[in-house]
């Protein structure tokens, strides 16, 4: 019997193709996919970012994918997930990471790539780590919603 089990963390990419962006979900693990055959999958998908969520226990695993998939295409790298929210500003001293969404990230994914593709300050996007002067920095908190109750996120 066969069967996928669709990563919950990553669906959240999908809210992008509300702004009009195409979305490719792999999920290699699930596929049983090799580092070389996700590489060869990137590169004909051809993206504009790359997206990846990250947990602790396989972080060290996942920058060697990362690194090896940046070898095949070049494009930006933007990671959330549990580790990302935990660990933002170490996350970020790695290179081949460009941009890391704190938390909820419906909604700051959207803004931060809206506004990069605008050609715009992405500083001003809440709820996002990125280098400024080569150095990782946090933007403002953003305030998450949750079923209409507000929650504050701490900065
Ligand atoms: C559901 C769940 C599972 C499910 C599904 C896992 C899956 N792969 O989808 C099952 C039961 C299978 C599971 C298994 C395991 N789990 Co689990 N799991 C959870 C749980 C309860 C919820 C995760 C979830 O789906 N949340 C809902 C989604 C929508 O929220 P989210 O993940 O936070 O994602 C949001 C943001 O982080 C961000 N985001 C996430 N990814 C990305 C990517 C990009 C590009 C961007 C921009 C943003 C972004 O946006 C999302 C929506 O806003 C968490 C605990 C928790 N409360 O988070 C533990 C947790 C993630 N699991 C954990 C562990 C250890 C495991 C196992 C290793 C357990 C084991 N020993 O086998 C396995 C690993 C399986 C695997 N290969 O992934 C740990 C991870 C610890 C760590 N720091 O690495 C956690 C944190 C529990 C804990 N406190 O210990 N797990």
């Amino acid at each position: 019997m066969e069967y996928c089990q669709l990563v919950l963390s990553m669906s959240t990419l999908l809210y992008c193709e509300e702004p009009g962006a195409e979305v490719c979900v792999v999920d290699a693990t699930a596929r049983g996919l090799s580092l070389e055959e996700t590489s060869g999958f990137a590169e004909a998908f051809r993206p504009d970012v790359i997206g990846w969520t990250l947990a602790t226990l396989d972080f060290a695993f996942s920058l060697e994918w990362i690194h090896t998939i940046r070898n095949h295409i070049d494009v930006p790298v933007v990671v959330g997930g549990i580790h990302l929210s935990h660990y933002p500003l170490e996350t970020l001293t790695h290179r081949c990471i460009d941009w890391g969404v704190v938390t909820d990230a419906e909604v700051s994914l959207v803004e931060l790539l809206s506004t990069w593709r605008a050609g715009g300050d992405i500083a001003g996007v809440e709820g996002i780590v990125y280098r400024r002067d080569d150095k990782p920095v946090l933007s403002a908190a953003r305030a998450v919603r949750w079923a209409g109750a507000k929650v504050a996120t701490t900065s």
